[in-house]
Order: structure tokens, then C-alpha cells, then sequence
């Protein structure tokens, strides 16, 4: 039997200075799906972002041949989108994306692409918090987790437990469509952008181990970068719930503002301010309608 039988599964591995570690998971990936090939025709792309260190020296002698190298460090959102677009070029029926640290089991990637091949999911996500967890994580980490994990929910509708997840497996039809639009960092804004998409999206419990080599790339400024990508992508797939209340708010304040001013005695228009308000109210809603429109064209 030929390989292209099997449904192509493309596994890619993000890495910014994992030269300790990422010849472990190539091999675990290797000897569970590629020699063992438990019925998926298998491919591991690392993208190596502008490590300092020899990490694509290591993914090589592991014997990766796809090894996608960033001159300058992009970021893992970068990395990750070079990633699916390369997957989705390469024709895979499945990508997948696992952390070089070793803090994932690639063991969980079976589980994560069965869902997919059975044409149940579009985008699975592993979480860390049911049950998974081996270590206890510092607590600003995990109040950080469920802080923003909360908020992904909110802001979805979905009931998301782990939105910075780093192992999660996509189907061709996500990949055909996918966006992302920050270069720092990928769950969040792949799980909001599934979600304005249509896709379906499920969580299932995967291990997490803690970093055994190397540096975390999450420091004080991660709320400062990811908030913006968080509301951005909020308001692309929702303009009119944030352009039609600051629009009626405007118009309501110009009217109350004019009503004041005739009752004094001046006619409506009695203060250019008044028009200002409910011009620039007017202007607000039409471009939420605009925005409404483009959106949901797309
Ligand atoms: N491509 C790329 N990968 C990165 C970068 N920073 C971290 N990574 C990788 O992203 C994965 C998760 O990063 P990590 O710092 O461990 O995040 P944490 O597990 O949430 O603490 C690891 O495989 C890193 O090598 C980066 O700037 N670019
Ligand atoms: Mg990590």
C-alpha cells in the first residue's frame, strides 16, 4: 500500500532556541507515527525562528528535511502561520502544531487528529486543565491561563478552559481560510478566528510537562501584546456590537443636548456641537454597518 492512502498529517514544530529538547519530540513523533506509521502518512516541518543556538542543526541530524528558517526572530504567531500555510500548500489533510519543549506528549496527537478524520472537528484543542497538568504552574501563569482562557470565552460564546494551549491540530477546510493577524503568539487568536469562521471547534485533555531546558518566551509584557490582537479580532467578527452603541450613544447625547437647548429657548440646532454628536453618531453606525457587511461577506 502507498502512503498517499493515508491521510496526510502534517506535524509542525515552532522553535525559538530548543536545541536541548527538540530532537526529543522529533523522535517521539518519529517513532509513533512515522516508523510505528500508525495509519497516517506523516511529515514534521520545523520552522527554526531565528534561534541563536543550533536547533536547526539538531531538527536536522534528527532527520527532518522540511526546516523552515526565519533569518530574524518573528515570533511564535509568525512561526505558526508560515507553518499552516506551508501545511495547507503541501496539500496535508490534517495539520498539527506541537511545542518544541518537550512539554507536550505527542503521544496526545493521535487523540487531537481522530476527531478531524472523522470529519467531527475543523480545530481541536488540547487543554492543560482537565486533568493534565503534571507540575504546578507559578500562579501568575495559571491565573494568567484562566484570566484569559475566561475572557476567549466571553468573548466566543464558546466554553474554551486552555486558550494558550500549545498543542492543536487543524483540518484542510480551517486551513484553507485560516488568519492571523499577530506575530506574537497563536491560540487565541486561532480559536477566535475559527469561531467568526464557523468552524467546529472542540478541546480535548492533554498532558503538560514542565520546561525541562530552555526559557519560556512569556514575560510581564504578555497581556500588553495579546490584548490588542484579543479585541481586534473581537470587533472584526462583532463590528455593530462595538460601533451601534458608541453610534446611539453619540446621537443620544446630541439629542439630549439639543432638547436641553430648545427648551431654553434656542432652536434645536441651537450649538454646532449638537450636530457634531449626531453626525459623527450617524457616521459611527454607518460604518458598523459597513464593517457588518464586509464581515459577513467574506
Ligand atoms: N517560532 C517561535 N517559536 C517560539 C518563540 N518563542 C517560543 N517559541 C516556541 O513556542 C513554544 C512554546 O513556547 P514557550 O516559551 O515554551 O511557551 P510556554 O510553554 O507557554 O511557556 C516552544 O516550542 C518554543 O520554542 C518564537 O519567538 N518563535
Ligand atoms: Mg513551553
Amino acid at each position: 500500500m502507498t502512503l498517499e492512502k493515508y491521510p496526510y498529517v502534517i506535524i509542525i514544530i515552532p522553535a525559538h532556541n530548543e536545541e536541548a529538547s527538540i530532537a526529543t519530540v522529533i523522535k517521539k513523533i518519529q517513532d509513533n507515527y512515522v516508523v510505528q506509521n500508525k495509519n497516517y502518512w506523516v511529515e514534521i516541518i520545523v520552522v527554526d525562528d531565528g534561534s541563536s543556538d543550533n536547533t536547526a542543526k539538531v531538527a536536522k541530524e534528527s532527520g527532518v528535511s522540511r526546516i523552515i528558517s526565519h533569518i530574524k526572530n518573528r515570533g511564535l504567531g509568525a512561526a505558526t502561520r508560515i507553518g499552516l500555510q506551508r501545511a495547507y500548500e503541501m496539500g496535508a489533510d490534517v495539520a498539527v502544531k506541537i511545542d518544541a519543549d518537550f512539554q507536550h506528549d505527542p503521544d496526545d496527537i493521535d487523540k487531537l487528529i481522530q476527531p478531524i478524520l472523522e470529519d467531527k472537528a475543523d480545530c481541536v484543542f488540547g487543554s492543560r486543565f482537565n486533568g493534565g497538568l503534571k507540575y504546578t504552574m507559578p500562579f501568575y501563569r495559571s491565573m494568567g491561563n484562566r484570566f484569559f482562557s475566561y475572557l476567549v470565552s466571553k468573548l466566543t460564546g464558546l466554553k474554551v478552559t486552555d486558550a494558550q494551549t500549545g498543542l492543536m491540530a487543524f483540518s484542510k477546510r480551517y486551513l484553507k481560510d485560516f488568519e492571523m493577524i499577530s506575530d506574537y503568539n497563536e491560540t487565541q487568536q486561532l480559536i477566535m478566528d475559527a469561531n467568526s469562521k464557523h468552524m467546529r471547534i472542540m478541546e480535548i485533555p492533554v498532558v503538560f510537562y514542565k520546561r525541562k531546558s530552555g526559557k519560556s518566551f512569556i514575560s510581564w509584557r504578555y497581556p500588553i501584546k495579546v490584548m490588542p490582537t484579543i479585541i481586534r479580532f473581537f470587533y472584526y467578527a462583532n463590528p455593530l456590537k462595538i460601533f451601534l452603541p458608541l453610534g446611539v450613544l453619540l446621537i443620544a447625547a446630541g439629542v439630549t443636548l439639543g432638547i436641553k437647548i430648545m427648551l431654553a429657548g434656542e432652536g434645536f440646532f441651537g450649538d454646532a456641537t449638537i450636530s457634531i454628536l449626531v453626525i459623527g453618531g450617524i457616521q459611527i453606525l454607518l460604518f458598523g454597518m459597513l464593517a457588518d457587511i464586509i464581515g459577513t461577506k467574506r
